[in-house]
């Protein structure tokens, strides 16, 4: 064998053996690249293997250039089963850092619950609509027109005191009650008209039984022959269905602006008579502010205040707890 073959025969096994090594010893995926270009790439270690391949006695080349070829197989396969092994480690590794032990307790979730206002606003909502009210909605800022003017509440009136009513600039007001709904559902409708208005009212009052914001539902029923007997019909069953069957209800005389006549109904508590709600047959005077003919359509109105139903069916002394949001009082009243 000549001199020149020996050494190049010599030169391939050491830098198979330097590439092996150099394979085996990568430790980082993104080093891969770099280690792998130093012998096979087209400045590595093997390209002046091919040179001195060329200067070889041509007898010589075959057996040369099948060792170079079987090394550098071997140095490709050494670098792609380093490729392997530091991909499965980082696998590994990703794997190790995500480690979640599936048979720890969960973490308790602190949920909400519906405030006990809302929920008592809700559960008459319910009864009302299935009884053929549809919900109906206005604005909480108003004008006097449609908070007092429209229902029949003369600037003489006393609701209208700066005392009672939050005024605001250009003549608006926070309306103080959700009639303005009413009156503006039917200026834009013709009977028969079914509706209730649930929301916030606003009046300048604060003490244990009086909060500046507070929650209504009126319902209004307009039609052709709408009568007295329908009102205390509906509003008895809605009683009822409230506060059981058995529970004596009475109608007394009232009165307000809005409805003639006015009524009020009382519930029996076992010990005394309570207020629930107000109504009337709604006054001709308001049906005509609205367009409507008293002669040809008729109807009656009625109002409740939710905040107070809310005190009265879980015994809240203090008006003040529904506002504070303190966890300790909200917690004693759950979402079914
Ligand atoms: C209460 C009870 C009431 C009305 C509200 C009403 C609405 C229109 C026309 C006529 Cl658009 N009436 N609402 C009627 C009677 C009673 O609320 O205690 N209010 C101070």
């Amino acid at each position: 064998m000549s001199e020149a073959h020996a050494r190049l025969q010599a030169d391939i096994d050491a830098i198979r053996a330097e590439a092996l090594e150099a394979a085996s010893a990568v430790e980082r995926e993104a080093d891969l690249a770099t280690v792998r270009a130093r012998f096979v790439g087209k400045k590595g270690a093997f390209a002046p293997l091919m040179q001195a391949l060329g200067r070889l006695a041509p007898e010589d080349r075959p057996s040369a250039g099948a060792r170079i070829n079987v090394a550098r197989d071997a140095v490709e396969a050494a670098f792609e089963s380093a490729r392997s092994r530091l991909a499965e480690a980082a696998l590994a590794a990703a794997l190790e850092r995500g480690r979640v032990d599936v048979t720890l307790p969960g973490r308790v979730v602190a949920a909400g619950a519906t405030h006990p206002v809302q929920q008592v606003l809700d559960d008459l909502v319910d009864l009302l609509c299935a009884f053929g009210f549809e919900l109906a909605d206005g604005p909480e800022v108003e004008t006097e027109t449609f908070n007092f003017d429209l229902l029949n509440m003369p600037s003489s009136h006393p609701a209208r005191d700066m005392q009672d009513t939050f005024y605001l600039e250009g003549g608006l007001l926070l309306r103080t009650q959700t009639s303005p709904v009413q009156v503006r559902t039917m200026q834009s409708r013709q009977p028969p008209v079914r509706i209730i208005a649930p929301g916030k009212v606003f009046r300048c009052d604060a003490d244990t039984t009086h909060s500046p914001v507070f929650h209504q539902i009126e319902g209004l029923w307009i039609d052709r022959d709408v009568t007295m007997a329908d009102l205390k019909g509906t509003l008895t069953h809605f009683l009822r269905m409230l506060y059981g069957p058995d529970r004596p209800v009475r109608f007394r005389p009232s009165f307000f602006p809005f409805t003639e006549p006015s009524v009020e109904l009382d519930v029996w508590t076992g010990s005394r008579w309570m207020e629930v709600l107000g109504a009337g047959m709604v006054h001709p005077q308001v049906l005509r502010n609205v367009g409507y003919d008293p002669d040809q359509v008729q109807g009656f109105a009625f109002g409740l205040g939710v905040d107070r139903l809310a005190m009265i069916r879980y015994g809240i002394t203090d008006i003040r707890y529904l506002w504070e949001n303190d966890a300790r009082f909200l917690r004693q009243f759950p979402t079914r």
